[in-house]
Protein backbone atom coordinates (compact mmCIF):
# COMPACT_ATOMS: atom_id res chain seq x y z
CA UNK A 1 0.00 0.00 0.00
CA UNK A 2 1.29 3.38 -0.84
CA UNK A 3 0.59 6.44 1.70
CA UNK A 4 -1.30 9.52 0.07
CA UNK A 5 2.02 12.19 0.62
CA UNK A 6 4.16 9.07 -0.82
CA UNK A 7 1.86 9.16 -3.70
CA UNK A 8 1.55 12.78 -4.15
CA UNK A 9 5.85 13.17 -3.60
CA UNK A 10 5.89 10.57 -6.51
CA UNK A 11 3.36 12.43 -8.65
CA UNK A 12 4.74 15.48 -8.35
CA UNK A 13 8.07 14.62 -9.77
CA UNK A 14 9.01 15.14 -13.41
CA UNK A 15 7.95 11.72 -15.97
CA UNK A 16 8.77 9.64 -16.60
CA UNK A 17 8.74 8.12 -12.78
CA UNK A 18 9.62 4.83 -13.38
CA UNK A 19 12.94 5.08 -12.54
CA UNK A 20 12.01 6.72 -9.47
CA UNK A 21 8.92 4.06 -8.34
CA UNK A 22 11.69 1.47 -9.19
CA UNK A 23 13.99 2.91 -6.89
CA UNK A 24 11.52 3.51 -4.00
CA UNK A 25 10.65 -0.45 -4.51
CA UNK A 26 14.21 -1.86 -4.44
CA UNK A 27 14.72 0.38 -1.11
CA UNK A 28 11.89 -1.28 0.62
CA UNK A 29 12.78 -3.88 3.62
CA UNK A 30 10.74 -6.82 2.61
CA UNK A 31 8.58 -6.45 5.58
CA UNK A 32 7.27 -3.48 4.14
CA UNK A 33 3.60 -2.91 4.10
CA UNK A 34 2.94 1.16 3.38
CA UNK A 35 5.48 3.16 1.28
CA UNK A 36 5.66 6.07 3.45
CA UNK A 37 6.74 9.55 2.31
CA UNK A 38 10.31 8.55 4.10
CA UNK A 39 10.27 5.67 2.00
CA UNK A 40 10.72 8.20 -1.29
CA UNK A 41 12.66 10.74 0.31
CA UNK A 42 15.67 8.54 0.98
CA UNK A 43 15.52 7.03 -2.43
CA UNK A 44 18.47 7.87 -4.44
CA UNK A 45 16.55 8.77 -7.55
CA UNK A 46 14.11 11.34 -5.28
CA UNK A 47 17.39 12.95 -4.12
CA UNK A 48 18.63 13.90 -7.28
CA UNK A 49 15.34 15.25 -8.45
CA UNK A 50 14.73 17.67 -5.32
CA UNK A 51 18.74 18.59 -5.64
CA UNK A 52 19.56 16.39 -2.82
CA UNK A 53 18.24 18.53 -0.18
CA UNK A 54 15.58 15.47 0.49
CA UNK A 55 13.16 18.21 0.26
CA UNK A 56 9.76 18.11 -1.18
CA UNK A 57 8.03 18.66 2.08
CA UNK A 58 4.70 19.62 1.33
CA UNK A 59 1.56 20.06 3.39
CA UNK A 60 -1.80 18.41 2.91
CA UNK A 61 -3.19 20.24 0.15
CA UNK A 62 -5.55 22.65 0.96
CA UNK A 63 -9.07 22.11 -0.38
CA UNK A 64 -9.06 22.57 -4.30
CA UNK A 65 -11.84 25.97 -5.20
CA UNK A 66 -14.21 25.13 -7.09
CA UNK A 67 -13.77 28.52 -8.99
CA UNK A 68 -11.79 28.13 -11.71
CA UNK A 69 -8.41 30.02 -10.90
CA UNK A 70 -9.60 33.68 -13.17
CA UNK A 71 -11.40 35.70 -10.52
CA UNK A 72 -14.66 35.68 -11.54
CA UNK A 73 -15.97 35.83 -8.40
CA UNK A 74 -18.28 38.82 -6.16
CA UNK A 75 -16.17 42.36 -5.04
CA UNK A 76 -14.47 41.18 -1.74
CA UNK A 77 -15.81 43.08 1.53
CA UNK A 78 -14.07 45.79 2.70
CA UNK A 79 -11.94 44.63 6.00
CA UNK A 80 -13.46 46.96 8.55
CA UNK A 81 -16.06 45.64 10.84
CA UNK A 82 -19.39 45.12 8.92
CA UNK A 83 -22.69 47.18 9.52
CA UNK A 84 -25.88 45.13 9.72
CA UNK A 85 -29.22 45.39 8.55
CA UNK A 86 -31.51 44.91 11.74
CA UNK A 87 -33.81 41.82 11.22
CA UNK A 88 -37.04 42.63 11.41
CA UNK A 89 -39.21 40.21 13.25
CA UNK A 90 -41.21 37.65 12.23
CA UNK A 91 -39.84 37.77 8.75
CA UNK A 92 -38.33 34.17 8.68
CA UNK A 93 -38.96 31.04 10.96
CA UNK A 94 -35.82 29.46 12.47
CA UNK A 95 -34.34 26.36 11.08
CA UNK A 96 -35.48 23.58 13.69
CA UNK A 97 -32.57 22.64 15.13
CA UNK A 98 -32.45 18.14 16.18
CA UNK A 99 -29.61 17.97 18.71
CA UNK A 100 -29.64 14.41 19.94
CA UNK A 101 -29.38 12.17 22.85
CA UNK A 102 -28.27 9.24 24.05
CA UNK A 103 -31.15 6.73 23.88
CA UNK A 104 -31.73 3.06 24.71
CA UNK A 105 -32.23 -0.16 26.22
CA UNK A 106 -29.38 -1.66 28.11
CA UNK A 107 -29.57 -5.94 28.37
CA UNK A 108 -26.78 -7.11 30.70
CA UNK A 109 -26.12 -10.74 29.69
CA UNK A 110 -24.69 -13.24 31.46
CA UNK A 111 -22.83 -10.32 33.69
CA UNK A 112 -20.85 -12.09 36.83
CA UNK A 113 -23.64 -11.04 39.32
CA UNK A 114 -25.84 -13.75 37.68
CA UNK A 115 -28.67 -10.43 36.95
CA UNK A 116 -29.66 -11.43 33.26
CA UNK A 117 -31.20 -8.50 32.02
CA UNK A 118 -30.81 -5.08 33.81
CA UNK A 119 -32.88 -2.68 32.73
CA UNK A 120 -32.14 0.95 32.73
CA UNK A 121 -34.22 3.25 30.10
CA UNK A 122 -32.48 6.16 30.12
CA UNK A 123 -34.48 9.74 30.55
CA UNK A 124 -33.87 12.77 28.82
CA UNK A 125 -35.52 16.12 26.67
CA UNK A 126 -36.96 14.94 23.63
CA UNK A 127 -35.22 16.69 20.67
CA UNK A 128 -37.65 17.94 17.88
CA UNK A 129 -37.40 15.52 14.79
CA UNK A 130 -35.79 12.73 17.61
CA UNK A 131 -37.41 9.38 18.81
CA UNK A 132 -35.65 7.66 21.34
CA UNK A 133 -34.75 4.37 20.40
CA UNK A 134 -35.89 1.52 22.73
CA UNK A 135 -37.98 3.84 24.75
CA UNK A 136 -40.04 2.18 27.09
CA UNK A 137 -43.16 3.23 25.65
CA UNK A 138 -41.97 2.09 21.98
CA UNK A 139 -40.26 -0.93 23.33
CA UNK A 140 -41.52 -4.40 25.17
CA UNK A 141 -42.29 -4.92 28.71
CA UNK A 142 -40.80 -7.48 30.28
CA UNK A 143 -42.66 -10.88 31.36
CA UNK A 144 -43.53 -11.08 35.21
CA UNK A 145 -41.36 -12.89 36.48
CA UNK A 146 -38.88 -10.94 35.43
CA UNK A 147 -40.14 -7.61 35.57
CA UNK A 148 -40.27 -9.09 39.47
CA UNK A 149 -36.84 -9.71 39.69
CA UNK A 150 -35.59 -6.75 38.51
CA UNK A 151 -37.60 -4.20 40.97
CA UNK A 152 -39.65 -1.32 40.41
CA UNK A 153 -38.96 1.24 37.70
CA UNK A 154 -37.63 -1.95 35.12
CA UNK A 155 -41.21 -2.71 33.99
CA UNK A 156 -41.24 -2.27 29.87
CA UNK A 157 -44.49 -3.03 27.33
CA UNK A 158 -44.80 -6.38 25.90
CA UNK A 159 -45.62 -5.51 22.56
CA UNK A 160 -43.14 -7.61 19.99
CA UNK A 161 -42.23 -10.08 22.59
CA UNK A 162 -43.35 -13.62 22.78
CA UNK A 163 -46.48 -14.19 24.84
CA UNK A 164 -46.41 -12.70 28.36
CA UNK A 165 -47.85 -14.32 31.85
CA UNK A 166 -44.64 -17.45 31.21
CA UNK A 167 -42.73 -18.09 34.34
CA UNK A 168 -40.23 -18.80 32.02
CA UNK A 169 -37.42 -16.82 30.67
CA UNK A 170 -38.24 -16.22 26.79
CA UNK A 171 -35.72 -17.65 24.51
CA UNK A 172 -34.02 -19.77 26.98
CA UNK A 173 -33.68 -23.14 24.58
CA UNK A 174 -35.51 -21.83 21.78
CA UNK A 175 -34.74 -23.86 18.87
CA UNK A 176 -32.06 -22.35 16.66
CA UNK A 177 -32.23 -22.61 12.70
CA UNK A 178 -30.35 -25.46 11.68
CA UNK A 179 -26.58 -23.76 10.39
CA UNK A 180 -26.83 -23.75 6.66
CA UNK A 181 -23.12 -23.34 5.34
CA UNK A 182 -24.93 -21.89 1.78
CA UNK A 183 -23.53 -20.38 -1.63
CA UNK A 184 -21.40 -17.20 -1.11
CA UNK A 185 -23.81 -14.51 0.03
CA UNK A 186 -24.22 -11.56 -2.17
CA UNK A 187 -25.79 -8.05 -1.00
CA UNK A 188 -28.60 -7.04 -2.45
CA UNK A 189 -27.59 -3.02 -3.59
CA UNK A 190 -24.30 -2.62 -2.75
CA UNK A 191 -23.07 0.72 -3.59
CA UNK A 192 -19.24 1.02 -2.66
CA UNK A 193 -15.99 2.15 -3.98
CA UNK A 194 -14.39 -1.22 -4.43
CA UNK A 195 -12.96 -1.98 -7.82
CA UNK A 196 -14.20 1.37 -8.62
CA UNK A 197 -11.16 3.86 -7.84
CA UNK A 198 -10.09 5.65 -11.02
CA UNK A 199 -8.12 9.05 -9.03
CA UNK A 200 -5.03 9.16 -9.29
CA UNK A 201 -5.08 12.60 -6.42
CA UNK A 202 -3.84 15.50 -9.07
CA UNK A 203 -4.95 18.79 -8.18
CA UNK A 204 -7.76 18.49 -11.16
CA UNK A 205 -9.28 15.58 -9.63
CA UNK A 206 -9.49 17.53 -6.68
CA UNK A 207 -11.47 20.28 -7.99
CA UNK A 208 -14.17 17.64 -9.97
CA UNK A 209 -14.40 15.80 -6.61
CA UNK A 210 -15.23 18.77 -4.64
CA UNK A 211 -16.84 20.17 -8.19
CA UNK A 212 -19.25 16.89 -7.65
CA UNK A 213 -20.21 17.08 -3.96
CA UNK A 214 -21.26 20.77 -5.01
CA UNK A 215 -23.54 19.44 -7.74
CA UNK A 216 -24.72 16.85 -6.00
CA UNK A 217 -25.86 18.60 -2.61
CA UNK A 218 -26.85 21.54 -4.71
CA UNK A 219 -29.54 19.30 -6.30
CA UNK A 220 -30.91 18.36 -2.81
CA UNK A 221 -31.13 22.23 -2.27
CA UNK A 222 -32.44 23.09 -5.16
CA UNK A 223 -35.87 21.17 -4.42
CA UNK A 224 -36.07 24.00 -1.64
CA UNK A 225 -34.88 27.14 -2.81
CA UNK A 226 -34.39 29.33 -6.41
CA UNK A 227 -30.81 29.90 -6.01
CA UNK A 228 -28.60 31.81 -8.57
CA UNK A 229 -25.12 31.66 -9.44
CA UNK A 230 -22.95 33.90 -7.05
CA UNK A 231 -21.02 35.44 -9.72
CA UNK A 232 -24.58 37.10 -10.78
CA UNK A 233 -24.95 38.97 -7.32
CA UNK A 234 -22.84 42.24 -8.58
CA UNK A 235 -25.56 42.57 -10.81
CA UNK A 236 -27.56 42.58 -8.62
CA UNK A 237 -30.06 45.03 -7.05
CA UNK A 238 -29.30 45.92 -3.31
CA UNK A 239 -32.12 44.82 -1.16
CA UNK A 240 -34.17 42.39 -2.96
CA UNK A 241 -34.31 39.05 -1.55
CA UNK A 242 -32.08 36.15 -3.56
CA UNK A 243 -31.28 32.83 -2.66
CA UNK A 244 -27.57 31.14 -3.21
CA UNK A 245 -26.49 27.48 -2.84
CA UNK A 246 -22.25 27.20 -1.76
CA UNK A 247 -19.66 25.30 -0.04
CA UNK A 248 -18.15 26.67 2.91
CA UNK A 249 -14.63 28.09 2.93
CA UNK A 250 -13.99 29.78 5.96
CA UNK A 251 -16.69 30.53 8.80
CA UNK A 252 -15.41 33.47 11.53
CA UNK A 253 -16.53 35.15 13.96
CA UNK A 254 -16.14 39.54 13.30
CA UNK A 255 -15.30 41.13 16.28
CA UNK A 256 -18.71 42.22 16.80
CA UNK A 257 -20.13 38.80 17.46
CA UNK A 258 -21.43 38.27 14.03
CA UNK A 259 -20.70 35.41 11.69
CA UNK A 260 -18.52 35.57 8.54
CA UNK A 261 -18.69 32.78 6.25
CA UNK A 262 -16.71 33.04 2.51
CA UNK A 263 -19.15 31.01 0.32
CA UNK A 264 -18.39 29.61 -2.96
CA UNK A 265 -19.85 28.14 -6.18
CA UNK A 266 -18.39 27.74 -9.70
CA UNK A 267 -19.12 30.78 -10.75
CA UNK A 268 -17.47 32.79 -7.79
CA UNK A 269 -17.62 34.05 -4.18
CA UNK A 270 -18.93 35.95 -1.54
CA UNK A 271 -19.02 36.98 1.83
CA UNK A 272 -22.15 35.97 3.56
CA UNK A 273 -22.75 37.94 6.92
CA UNK A 274 -25.13 36.48 9.36
CA UNK A 275 -25.71 38.88 12.71
CA UNK A 276 -25.26 37.53 16.17
CA UNK A 277 -28.18 36.72 18.34
CA UNK A 278 -30.81 36.38 14.92
CA UNK A 279 -33.40 34.06 14.98
CA UNK A 280 -31.43 31.00 13.29
CA UNK A 281 -28.40 31.60 14.60
CA UNK A 282 -27.88 28.45 16.53
CA UNK A 283 -27.56 26.82 12.90
CA UNK A 284 -24.95 29.00 11.87
CA UNK A 285 -23.24 28.54 14.94
CA UNK A 286 -23.25 24.32 13.83
CA UNK A 287 -21.24 25.75 10.39
CA UNK A 288 -17.89 23.75 9.28
CA UNK A 289 -15.70 24.31 6.28
CA UNK A 290 -16.67 22.57 3.47
CA UNK A 291 -20.24 22.43 3.65
CA UNK A 292 -22.53 22.69 1.10
CA UNK A 293 -25.68 25.28 2.05
CA UNK A 294 -27.89 26.97 0.79
CA UNK A 295 -28.76 30.80 2.43
CA UNK A 296 -30.97 33.26 1.50
CA UNK A 297 -30.60 37.30 2.06
CA UNK A 298 -30.04 40.16 0.41
CA UNK A 299 -26.88 41.88 -0.88
CA UNK A 300 -26.23 45.78 -0.27
CA UNK A 301 -24.71 45.96 -3.96
CA UNK A 302 -21.41 46.65 -2.82
CA UNK A 303 -20.21 43.06 -2.30
CA UNK A 304 -22.18 41.82 0.27
CA UNK A 305 -24.94 39.61 1.48
CA UNK A 306 -26.72 39.86 4.47
CA UNK A 307 -27.61 36.35 5.31
CA UNK A 308 -31.10 35.73 6.87
CA UNK A 309 -32.00 32.13 6.94
CA UNK A 310 -29.48 29.25 6.40
CA UNK A 311 -31.17 26.28 4.80
CA UNK A 312 -28.89 22.58 5.24
CA UNK A 313 -29.73 19.93 2.77
CA UNK A 314 -31.09 18.24 6.04
CA UNK A 315 -33.67 15.29 5.80
CA UNK A 316 -37.42 15.45 5.46
CA UNK A 317 -38.89 15.13 8.81
CA UNK A 318 -40.80 11.51 8.84
CA UNK A 319 -41.23 8.88 11.55
CA UNK A 320 -39.29 5.95 10.10
CA UNK A 321 -37.64 5.57 6.65
CA UNK A 322 -38.44 1.71 6.33
CA UNK A 323 -38.94 -1.46 8.20
CA UNK A 324 -37.74 -5.13 7.09
CA UNK A 325 -37.34 -8.19 8.67
CA UNK A 326 -35.04 -10.39 11.07
CA UNK A 327 -32.57 -8.77 13.75
CA UNK A 328 -28.95 -7.43 13.31
CA UNK A 329 -26.69 -7.09 15.39
CA UNK A 330 -24.48 -3.86 14.89
CA UNK A 331 -20.42 -4.15 15.67
CA UNK A 332 -17.41 -2.40 15.07
CA UNK A 333 -13.68 -1.54 16.28
CA UNK A 334 -12.88 -5.31 17.54
CA UNK A 335 -9.58 -4.22 17.11
CA UNK A 336 -8.13 -8.14 17.19
CA UNK A 337 -4.21 -8.26 17.92
CA UNK A 338 -4.65 -5.71 20.53
CA UNK A 339 -3.92 -6.49 24.19
CA UNK A 340 -6.77 -4.39 25.10
CA UNK A 341 -9.12 -6.47 22.45
CA UNK A 342 -11.71 -8.05 25.07
CA UNK A 343 -11.41 -11.77 24.42
CA UNK A 344 -13.79 -12.79 27.15
CA UNK A 345 -16.33 -10.83 26.43
CA UNK A 346 -16.41 -11.80 22.85
CA UNK A 347 -16.52 -15.21 24.36
CA UNK A 348 -19.51 -14.11 26.50
CA UNK A 349 -21.01 -12.79 23.27
CA UNK A 350 -20.78 -15.70 21.31
CA UNK A 351 -22.15 -18.15 23.80
CA UNK A 352 -25.42 -15.71 23.76
CA UNK A 353 -25.51 -15.51 20.03
CA UNK A 354 -24.97 -19.54 19.68
CA UNK A 355 -27.81 -19.68 22.03
CA UNK A 356 -26.05 -21.48 24.37
CA UNK A 357 -26.49 -19.21 27.69
CA UNK A 358 -29.76 -17.61 28.88
CA UNK A 359 -31.25 -15.21 26.51
CA UNK A 360 -34.52 -13.86 28.73
CA UNK A 361 -35.60 -12.06 25.66
CA UNK A 362 -35.21 -14.46 22.80
CA UNK A 363 -33.06 -11.94 21.01
CA UNK A 364 -30.06 -14.56 19.66
CA UNK A 365 -32.66 -16.91 17.65
CA UNK A 366 -33.78 -13.71 16.11
CA UNK A 367 -30.48 -12.66 14.77
CA UNK A 368 -29.99 -13.10 10.67
CA UNK A 369 -27.27 -10.44 10.46
CA UNK A 370 -24.29 -9.08 11.90
CA UNK A 371 -22.69 -5.97 10.43
CA UNK A 372 -19.31 -5.25 11.55
CA UNK A 373 -18.17 -1.06 10.55
CA UNK A 374 -14.49 -1.17 10.55
CA UNK A 375 -11.80 -2.00 12.86
CA UNK A 376 -11.72 -5.73 12.63
CA UNK A 377 -7.91 -5.71 13.24
CA UNK A 378 -5.59 -3.57 15.30
CA UNK A 379 -3.36 -3.39 12.12
CA UNK A 380 0.63 -2.58 12.35
CA UNK A 381 1.97 0.94 12.43
CA UNK A 382 -1.19 3.12 12.98
CA UNK A 383 -0.03 4.94 15.41
CA UNK A 384 3.79 5.59 16.69
CA UNK A 385 4.75 3.13 19.40
CA UNK A 386 1.67 0.51 18.34
CA UNK A 387 3.89 -2.15 19.01
CA UNK A 388 3.91 -2.01 22.60
CA UNK A 389 0.12 -2.53 22.42
CA UNK A 390 -0.27 -5.90 19.72
CA UNK A 391 -0.35 -9.08 21.51
CA UNK A 392 -0.62 -10.44 17.27
CA UNK A 393 2.67 -8.33 15.85
CA UNK A 394 1.81 -9.72 12.52
CA UNK A 395 -1.07 -8.30 10.23
CA UNK A 396 -2.09 -11.37 8.38
CA UNK A 397 -2.15 -13.41 11.47
CA UNK A 398 -4.28 -10.70 13.40
CA UNK A 399 -6.71 -11.39 9.89
CA UNK A 400 -6.39 -15.03 10.63
CA UNK A 401 -7.45 -14.95 14.39
CA UNK A 402 -10.04 -12.76 13.03
CA UNK A 403 -11.83 -14.65 10.87
CA UNK A 404 -11.68 -17.52 13.81
CA UNK A 405 -13.35 -15.35 16.36
CA UNK A 406 -15.91 -14.68 13.36
CA UNK A 407 -16.54 -17.19 12.75
CA UNK A 408 -17.66 -18.85 16.06
CA UNK A 409 -20.54 -16.78 14.82
CA UNK A 410 -23.56 -19.27 13.73
CA UNK A 411 -23.60 -19.81 9.71
CA UNK A 412 -26.86 -19.02 9.99
CA UNK A 413 -26.68 -15.25 10.74
CA UNK A 414 -25.15 -13.03 7.33
CA UNK A 415 -21.79 -10.93 8.06
CA UNK A 416 -20.76 -8.05 6.70
CA UNK A 417 -17.33 -6.83 7.07
CA UNK A 418 -16.56 -3.07 6.38
CA UNK A 419 -13.18 -1.76 6.61
CA UNK A 420 -11.62 1.27 8.58
CA UNK A 421 -8.42 3.47 9.57
CA UNK A 422 -6.95 -0.28 11.22
CA UNK A 423 -7.43 -1.98 8.59
CA UNK A 424 -4.91 -3.26 5.70
CA UNK A 425 -6.86 -1.05 3.08
CA UNK A 426 -6.00 2.44 1.55
CA UNK A 427 -6.25 5.09 4.50
CA UNK A 428 -8.02 7.49 1.82
CA UNK A 429 -11.99 7.27 1.68
CA UNK A 430 -13.68 6.11 0.56
CA UNK A 431 -11.97 2.61 1.30
CA UNK A 432 -12.37 -0.46 -0.68
CA UNK A 433 -13.08 -4.16 0.89
CA UNK A 434 -10.59 -5.95 2.54
CA UNK A 435 -8.54 -7.74 -0.32
CA UNK A 436 -9.63 -11.33 -1.85
CA UNK A 437 -5.94 -12.76 -0.42
CA UNK A 438 -7.83 -11.83 2.94
CA UNK A 439 -11.38 -12.31 2.49
CA UNK A 440 -10.69 -15.92 1.53
CA UNK A 441 -9.56 -16.57 5.21
CA UNK A 442 -13.39 -16.24 6.54
CA UNK A 443 -16.53 -18.76 5.80
CA UNK A 444 -19.19 -18.36 3.48
CA UNK A 445 -21.59 -16.25 5.41
CA UNK A 446 -19.35 -13.43 5.30
CA UNK A 447 -19.07 -10.60 2.49
CA UNK A 448 -17.20 -7.93 2.45
CA UNK A 449 -17.47 -4.16 1.44
CA UNK A 450 -16.01 -1.11 1.49
CA UNK A 451 -15.90 1.96 3.82
CA UNK A 452 -18.48 3.82 3.53
CA UNK A 453 -20.80 1.09 1.51
CA UNK A 454 -24.85 1.37 1.21
CA UNK A 455 -26.62 -2.38 0.92
CA UNK A 456 -29.78 -3.94 1.39
CA UNK A 457 -30.39 -5.76 4.76
CA UNK A 458 -33.15 -7.15 5.99
CA UNK A 459 -35.34 -5.59 3.79
CA UNK A 460 -33.94 -2.28 4.58
CA UNK A 461 -31.78 0.40 2.99
CA UNK A 462 -28.14 0.34 5.14
CA UNK A 463 -24.98 2.57 5.28
CA UNK A 464 -21.91 2.00 6.79
CA UNK A 465 -19.64 4.40 7.60
CA UNK A 466 -16.70 3.42 9.89
CA UNK A 467 -16.48 7.41 11.43
CA UNK A 468 -13.32 8.84 11.38
CA UNK A 469 -14.86 12.24 10.41
CA UNK A 470 -16.36 11.92 13.99
CA UNK A 471 -13.05 13.05 15.40
CA UNK A 472 -13.25 16.51 13.28
CA UNK A 473 -17.28 16.90 13.79
CA UNK A 474 -16.28 16.93 17.60
CA UNK A 475 -13.95 19.58 17.18
CA UNK A 476 -15.41 21.74 15.45
CA UNK A 477 -19.18 21.78 16.13
CA UNK A 478 -20.03 23.28 19.61
CA UNK A 479 -22.43 20.44 22.13
CA UNK A 480 -21.04 17.41 20.41
CA UNK A 481 -18.42 15.04 22.50
CA UNK A 482 -16.86 11.52 22.05
CA UNK A 483 -19.56 10.43 24.58
CA UNK A 484 -22.73 10.62 22.18
CA UNK A 485 -21.27 9.88 18.52
CA UNK A 486 -25.09 9.69 17.68
CA UNK A 487 -25.22 13.10 17.32
CA UNK A 488 -22.36 13.87 15.38
CA UNK A 489 -23.82 11.09 13.09
CA UNK A 490 -26.94 13.36 13.27
CA UNK A 491 -24.71 16.52 12.07
CA UNK A 492 -23.58 14.08 9.30
CA UNK A 493 -27.14 13.66 8.59
CA UNK A 494 -28.16 17.31 8.46
CA UNK A 495 -25.62 17.60 5.90
CA UNK A 496 -26.09 14.97 4.29
CA UNK A 497 -22.21 14.02 3.82
CA UNK A 498 -20.05 11.59 5.78
CA UNK A 499 -17.35 13.78 5.91
CA UNK A 500 -17.77 17.40 5.46
CA UNK A 501 -14.61 19.05 6.97
CA UNK A 502 -12.18 18.12 4.29
CA UNK A 503 -8.31 18.52 5.21
CA UNK A 504 -8.05 17.08 8.82
CA UNK A 505 -8.33 13.79 10.30
CA UNK A 506 -10.29 12.13 7.04
CA UNK A 507 -8.04 11.91 4.01
CA UNK A 508 -10.23 12.14 0.98
CA UNK A 509 -9.35 10.24 -2.32
CA UNK A 510 -10.78 12.45 -5.04
CA UNK A 511 -12.94 10.11 -6.99
CA UNK A 512 -15.01 10.90 -9.88
CA UNK A 513 -18.28 10.16 -7.42
CA UNK A 514 -18.21 11.39 -4.30
CA UNK A 515 -19.26 8.46 -2.25
CA UNK A 516 -19.33 10.42 1.03
CA UNK A 517 -22.47 12.39 0.08
CA UNK A 518 -25.81 10.97 1.66
CA UNK A 519 -27.96 10.80 -1.86
CA UNK A 520 -30.98 8.88 0.11
CA UNK A 521 -31.64 8.52 3.49
CA UNK A 522 -30.71 5.48 4.79
CA UNK A 523 -33.13 3.45 6.97
CA UNK A 524 -30.15 2.65 9.49
CA UNK A 525 -26.82 4.48 9.42
CA UNK A 526 -24.53 2.43 11.44
CA UNK A 527 -20.44 4.22 12.60
CA UNK A 528 -17.84 2.84 14.53
CA UNK A 529 -14.63 4.49 15.26
CA UNK A 530 -15.12 6.28 18.39
CA UNK A 531 -15.59 3.45 20.79
CA UNK A 532 -18.72 4.92 22.59
CA UNK A 533 -21.86 3.07 21.71
CA UNK A 534 -24.64 6.02 20.83
CA UNK A 535 -28.14 5.26 19.27
CA UNK A 536 -30.75 7.99 18.06
CA UNK A 537 -33.69 8.29 15.49
CA UNK A 538 -33.34 11.37 13.07
CA UNK A 539 -35.91 12.02 10.87
CA UNK A 540 -36.58 8.29 10.22
CA UNK A 541 -32.78 7.14 10.25
CA UNK A 542 -31.78 5.14 12.43
CA UNK A 543 -28.48 6.26 13.73
CA UNK A 544 -26.14 3.77 15.65
CA UNK A 545 -22.57 3.92 17.03
CA UNK A 546 -21.54 0.31 17.53
CA UNK A 547 -18.70 0.66 20.25
CA UNK A 548 -15.49 -1.66 20.48
CA UNK A 549 -14.07 -4.69 21.61
CA UNK A 550 -10.99 -2.78 22.78
CA UNK A 551 -10.73 -1.59 26.79
CA UNK A 552 -9.25 1.78 27.33
CA UNK A 553 -6.30 2.20 25.91
CA UNK A 554 -3.11 4.16 27.58
CA UNK A 555 -3.34 6.62 24.91
CA UNK A 556 -7.35 7.05 25.32
CA UNK A 557 -6.30 7.28 28.82
CA UNK A 558 -4.06 10.35 28.19
CA UNK A 559 -6.74 11.87 25.97
CA UNK A 560 -9.76 11.10 28.72
CA UNK A 561 -11.41 9.12 25.88
CA UNK A 562 -13.34 6.78 27.75
CA UNK A 563 -14.57 3.66 25.50
CA UNK A 564 -17.39 1.51 26.09
CA UNK A 565 -16.08 -1.78 25.10
CA UNK A 566 -18.23 -5.33 25.04
CA UNK A 567 -21.74 -3.23 24.41
CA UNK A 568 -23.26 -4.41 21.25
CA UNK A 569 -26.70 -3.05 19.69
CA UNK A 570 -29.19 -5.20 18.69
CA UNK A 571 -31.92 -3.71 16.19
CA UNK A 572 -35.24 -5.60 15.43
CA UNK A 573 -35.69 -4.41 11.58
CA UNK A 574 -39.44 -5.16 11.70
CA UNK A 575 -39.78 -2.76 14.51
CA UNK A 576 -36.45 -0.48 14.27
CA UNK A 577 -36.15 -1.02 17.86
CA UNK A 578 -32.73 -0.75 19.08
CA UNK A 579 -31.65 -2.57 22.32
CA UNK A 580 -27.85 -2.60 23.98
CA UNK A 581 -26.37 -6.00 24.78
CA UNK A 582 -23.79 -5.28 27.42
CA UNK A 583 -21.52 -8.55 27.36
CA UNK A 584 -18.61 -6.43 29.42
O1 LIG B 1 -9.86 5.29 17.23
C1 LIG B 1 -10.35 5.13 18.52
C2 LIG B 1 -10.61 6.43 19.19
O2 LIG B 1 -9.38 7.01 19.63
C3 LIG B 1 -11.27 7.48 18.34
O3 LIG B 1 -12.15 8.20 19.16
C4 LIG B 1 -10.19 8.40 17.91
C5 LIG B 1 -9.21 8.27 19.02
N1 LIG B 1 -7.86 8.38 18.49
C6 LIG B 1 -7.17 7.38 17.93
N2 LIG B 1 -5.97 7.83 17.51
C7 LIG B 1 -5.92 9.13 17.83
C8 LIG B 1 -4.93 10.15 17.69
N3 LIG B 1 -3.75 9.92 17.12
N4 LIG B 1 -5.23 11.38 18.15
C9 LIG B 1 -6.41 11.62 18.74
N5 LIG B 1 -7.36 10.71 18.90
C10 LIG B 1 -7.14 9.47 18.45
P1 LIG B 1 -9.19 4.11 16.43
O4 LIG B 1 -9.37 4.41 15.00
O5 LIG B 1 -9.86 2.85 16.82
O6 LIG B 1 -7.75 4.10 16.84
FE1 LIG C 1 -11.28 1.66 16.32
ZN1 LIG D 1 -11.17 3.71 13.86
Amino acid sequence: MIDPEALELIASSPEPRDELVEGVIRGLERSTLVVGASEVRRCERWLELVGGDGGGVRSPPKRASLKPPSPLGFAEPPSSAPTMPSPSPGEYSPPKTGASERVGLEISIGDPAGGLGIFRPQTGPRAPGLVRLGDPELDGRLIPAWAAKFGPGSELSARGLPSSGSSSPVGVGLPIPPEVDSEPFCLEGLSDITGRSTCIGEYQDFIRYFRDRYSRIREILSGRLNARPIESLRRDVAGREISIIGMVMEVRTSAKGNRVVELEDPSGMVTVIFSKGAPGSEEVETLVPDEVVGVTGTTDGKGRFFGKTLVRPDLQARSLIATGEGGALLLSDVHVGSTYFVEDAWERFIEWVRGETDDPLGISSKVRYAVIAGDLVDGIGIYPGQEADLAIKDIWEQYERAAELVSEIPDRIKIVISPGNHDVVRQAEPQPALPDSLRNLFKKNVTFVGNPATFRLGGVDWLVYHGRSIDDLVLKIPGLSYGEPEKAMVEMLKRRHLSPIYGNRVSIAPEVEDLLVIKRPPAVLHSGHVHTVGMARYKGVTAINSGTWQGQTDFQKKMNIQPTPAIVPYLDLSTMRARRLIFA
